[in-house]
């Protein structure tokens, strides 16, 4: 059995790398409580639009013990998702679906690996030991559970970045009672940059890294339940902007240019979804569409959301 906090932390990230993650940092489990002041006020100017999972207690989800009161230590992983450069796409002319969604949904892969992970840890360190996994699962901050593991900093784009991997990373975590050393964050390196509060077409974000979702591409099509309101645009076009999701503010990122390529199978484009041209889409059945899209994020979306991301969007 190892005892040794060192030592066990050292086991643990070990184990994880080996089960395929391709960043892992350790977080204690007391409350974020800059963040949570932070989600608090973002839920009091609107920010969160309509995501009443937000606004129902924010505080808490900003104090894992408040879930979890035998929890001690996060470990804080990362995945990454990136794929092909868009313009070596075979779609060549507009990706239309954003990357997150092209695979396998990112819940079921991570939860299945993070389980893996957590089933195998007890004979890796010798011993018995509580712990709950959590991909987007519970009512968490992980993003800034990520920044405080030294996963990333977090962007002005409002998503966390690692210097190596970009933004192009989902995060997932297991909750622990391990005594674990914690990793410190990393610094910040966003500096002077703008190019993704600039390139935003709906003017979404702001140098405070928060983002209005309200006016977010990605929040319209992806959990807003109404219509998509025309005035979102502004002035600016609606070319080459997704039917589902939205990546522009983390394609013109300068950390998100040569990140290396997924490792992850699952997270591969599958080749019947990223090849369909908007004429194709138009004509997809409810049925066909189901079909098509099963297993990954556009699972989550009406046939009716679907159809009417298709009429606003294009
Ligand atoms: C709600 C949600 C959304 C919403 C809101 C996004 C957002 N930026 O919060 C919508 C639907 C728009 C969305 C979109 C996307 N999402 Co999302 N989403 C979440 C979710 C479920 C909760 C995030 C949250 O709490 N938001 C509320 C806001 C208020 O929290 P916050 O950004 O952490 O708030 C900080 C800033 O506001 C900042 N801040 C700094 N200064 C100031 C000053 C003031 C005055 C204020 C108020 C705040 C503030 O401090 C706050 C605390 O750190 C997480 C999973 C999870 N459980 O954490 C995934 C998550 C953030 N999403 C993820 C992804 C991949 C995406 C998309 C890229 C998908 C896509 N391609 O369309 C986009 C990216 C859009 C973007 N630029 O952020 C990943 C991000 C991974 C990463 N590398 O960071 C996550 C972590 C899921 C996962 N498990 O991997 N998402
Ligand atoms: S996801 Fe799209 S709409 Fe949302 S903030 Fe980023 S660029 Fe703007
Ligand atoms: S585009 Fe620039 S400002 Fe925005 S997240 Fe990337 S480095 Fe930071």
């Amino acid at each position: 059995m190892i005892t040794d906090p060192d030592k066990l932390t050292g086991a643990v990230k070990k184990l994880a790398k080996e089960e395929g993650f391709d960043l892992v940092g350790i977080s204690s489990a007391e409350p974020l409580t800059q963040a949570g002041q932070r989600l608090r006020r973002a839920v009091q100017i609107g920010c969160t639009a309509g995501m009443s999972y937000l606004q129902r207690n924010p505080a808490q989800r900003a104090r894992p013990q408040a879930l979890f009161p035998w929890a001690r230590s996060i470990i804080c992983v990362g995945l990454n998702y990136h794929f092909v450069p868009l313009s070596t796409t075979k779609n060549h002319c507009r990706l239309l679906i954003s990357r997150y969604a092209l695979g396998r949904d990112y819940h079921l892969v991570l939860a299945e690996k993070l389980q893996l992970f957590k089933d195998k840890l007890p004979r890796t360190i010798g011993r018995e030991f509580r712990s709950r996994v959590a991909v987007d699962t519970l009512a968490l901050m992980e993003k800034p559970l990520a920044q405080r593991a030294g996963v990333g900093w977090g962007g002005k784009n409002s998503l966390v970045i690692n210097p190596e991997y970009g933004s192009w990373i989902f995060l997932g975590e297991l909750l622990s009672d391990l005594d674990l050393t914690f990793d410190e964050p990393i610094e910040n390196q966003c500096g002077n940059c703008r190019a993704c509060i600039d390139a935003c077409p709906t003017g979404a974000l702001s140098e405070l890294g928060l983002l209005d979702a309200r006016k977010c591409l990605s929040y319209l099509t992806t959990e807003h339940k109404g219509n998509i309101p025309p005035q979102v645009f502004g002035k600016t076009s609606k070319k080459n902007v997704c039917i589902y999701g939205c990546d522009i503010c983390q394609e013109v990122c300068p950390f998100n240019r040569d990140t290396p390529q997924t490792k992850e199978q699952q997270f591969h484009p599958r080749a019947e979804t990223l090849d369909l041209n908007i004429e194709q889409l138009r004509s997809l059945t409810e049925p066909r569409f189901k079909k098509l899209f099963s297993d990954t994020p556009l699972a989550r979306l009406s046939y009716q959301q679907f159809r009417r991301n298709l009429q606003s969007l294009t």
